[in-house]
């Protein structure tokens, strides 16, 4: 970390706790006392203070699927904001993203807007247990559905890199309602049921899961949580805050084909401003107030320069797709690692799905939590500096995403490559 950021640094853990506004932004979990702190954006690429540039996989977590500043956003933003930056009142924007997100996700008929895929989350916990009269719920142990006390149950992503599998401040009453099963498991899904199935609300799960890193769903997976949740009258919510409007332009839905009666989405959604959304059958959406008796609210929910945002992406990702280029970088990219491996005998994991793609420091296969977490860690860590000492920026954790983006190009993805073999090689122990 250069003079500068390193200052900035601990000025800023004077203020903030350890220096950041969400944990895994602070790099303890590749043994570094502190990031680089950010000048700004632009297309591909990050900037530091120090003046270095990186080729940027985090992508603020998933939003940038067009790369920073996209061309045109920062235009329809200025338009937005000299109208003024939130009413708090009703907007005819808000029902053309509403109407946008529906024509994009078919299993969404109502939706409603929020600030973020923690809230999307959160909301559509209490309305599926408004909606079913039930209180326990199963997500899967690697899953990670934002810091809501249900869910802080063996999360999967900050939780687990910090080997802390629950979180303190949860209420035992709370987390006790919380069944965890292991992803890619029909079977300990079916006994679950099987135990408790009368009390169960609903199961949320990703997908395809990114927050133990990329774990794609087994053949069949999907299906068989369909069929379980719909048997014994359960609601099925597809947590889709990463793979939404990435995987295709309908989410892992319409890539897999499966219907699940509520789904939750953030990130590309707000194309980097803070909106989250829920949404699903009408029958259950119609149980939220003020209609129905499920409470859920937000002062900024639907604000103008957020839609706004949101209309700009999703209507640049359902006019000028750019799944099939996405695609192209991203297989590129996987085979150029896995010939690297190849060629200096390493066995390691890379999983991808779409633009989704993590590399594994173990041997795999990685499906679930547990293989996942067989991941040298350590080996994790010096990977991840020689590949920033280089310029490509990865997630300072193993368990997390890489996130292509379409401002990358080919030879941006031929140059990681190479960088990748040299990281590979100067990482080894
Ligand atoms: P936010 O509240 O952070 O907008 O969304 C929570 C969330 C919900 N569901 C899924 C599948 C998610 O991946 C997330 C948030 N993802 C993390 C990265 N693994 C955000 C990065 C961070 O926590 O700083």
């Amino acid at each position: 970390m250069g003079a500068l950021s390193r200052k900035l640094y601990e000025r800023a853990c004077r203020s903030i706790p350890a220096g950041v506004n969400s944990p895994v932004r602070a790099f303890r979990s590749v043994g570094q006392t502190g990031p680089f702190f950010v000048e700004r954006g632009e297309g591909a690429w990050l900037y530091d203070v120090e003046g270095n540039r990186y080729l940027d996989f985090v992508g603020s977590w998933g939003p940038l699927i067009l790369g920073h500043n996209p061309p045109g956003l920062a235009e329809v933003l200025e338009q937005a904001i000299r109208r003024g930056t939130s009413y708090g009142a009703a907007t005819e924007k808000e029902i053309e993203l509403a109407e946008l997100i529906i024509r994009m996700v078919p299993s969404i008929e109502m939706v409603r807007l929020v600030n973020s895929g923690t809230e999307a989350t959160m909301s559509a916990l209490r309305l599926a247990r408004g909606f079913t009269g039930r209180d326990r719920i199963v997500k899967c142990e690697g899953c990670y559905h934002g810091h809501g006390d249900a869910f802080l149950v063996k999360a999967g992503s900050g939780g687990a890199t910090f080997g802390v599998p629950d979180s303190a401040g949860v209420p035992r009453e709370v987390s006790g309602l919380t069944i965890n099963v292991p992803y890619n498991d029909l079977v300990a899904l079916g006994e679950v049921f099987k135990n408790a199935g009368e009390q169960i609300a609903a199961v949320i799960l990703e997908p395809v899961a990114g927050n133990m890193g990329v774990v794609a769903p087994l053949e069949g997976y999907l299906e068989g949580v369909r069929k379980i949740t719909a048997k014994w009258g359960a609601l099925l919510i597809f947590d889709e805050v990463i793979t939404g409007f990435r995987l295709a332009p309908g989410g892992a839905q319409q890539r897999f084909g499966i219907t699940p009666d509520l789904t939750c989405l953030g990130k590309i959604i707000g194309g980097g401003f803070p909106v989250g959304a829920f949404g699903g059958r009408r029958e259950i959406m119609e149980k939220l107030a003020p209609l129905g008796p499920v409470y859920q609210a937000g002062t900024l929910s639907g604000n103008p320069v957020g839609v706004s945002a949101g209309l700009f992406m999703l209507r640049r990702l359902s006019q000028e797709p750019p799944y099939e280029y996405l695609e192209s970088l991203s297989a590129r990219l996987e085979q150029g690692i896995r010939g690297n491996l190849a060629a200096l005998e390493l066995e390691l994991t890379a999983n991808r799905a779409g633009s989704l793609l993590t590399l594994f420091f173990t041997k795999g296969p990685v499906v679930d939590f547990t293989s996942a977490k067989t991941s040298d860690t350590a080996a994790f860590g010096r990977y991840f500096h020689q590949m920033l000492s280089r310029g490509v920026f990865i997630a300072p954790s193993q368990y997390e995403a890489g996130f292509i983006n379409a401002a990358m190009t080919v030879e941006d993805i031929d140059r990681t490559v190479e960088i990748n073999r040299e990281a590979l090689k100067s990482s080894q122990p």
